[in-house]
């Protein structure tokens, strides 16, 4: 079980701040922002690289989870959406998940 299954699961506690029966969203444990949420599907895709046409339509609900949740979350100046693929993306958790960060001015190239 990844680390993600066990918060789904309620094994281990997170900041859970929405949830429906195909998606969670919790605050990032490390964050990089002060605000920085994860959504991440209950199905279990290991990565972007690994998903596949059946998590088309799973795959932009979590766009749109994101969009909502940083209008809830007030992140009216702008927000990043990340999502870590695989070794060379600093990728630390094999369970796809949507990281939404926001609250300050985020730099870009990235690291
Ligand atoms: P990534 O590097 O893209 O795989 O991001 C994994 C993120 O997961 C990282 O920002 C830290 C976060 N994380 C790891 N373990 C936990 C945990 O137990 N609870 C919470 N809330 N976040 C975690």
């Amino acid at each position: 079980m990844t680390i993600f299954e066990k918060i789904i699961a309620r094994h281990i506690p997170a900041e859970i701040i929405w949830e429906d029966n195909e998606a969670v969203a919790f605050h990032d444990v490390n964050p990089q922002a002060p605000v920085h949420v994860l959504i991440v599907p209950k199905r279990v895709v290991p990565r972007l690289a690994d998903a596949t046409e059946n998590d088309r339509a799973l795959l932009g609900k979590l766009l749109l989870v994101a969009r909502d949740l940083a209008k809830k979350l007030d992140l009216s100046s702008g927000y990043r959406v990340v999502i870590n693929s695989g070794p060379d993306a600093g990728e630390s958790v094999p369970h796809l998940h949507v990281h939404l960060l926001g609250k300050r001015a985020l730099a870009w190239p990235p690291g």
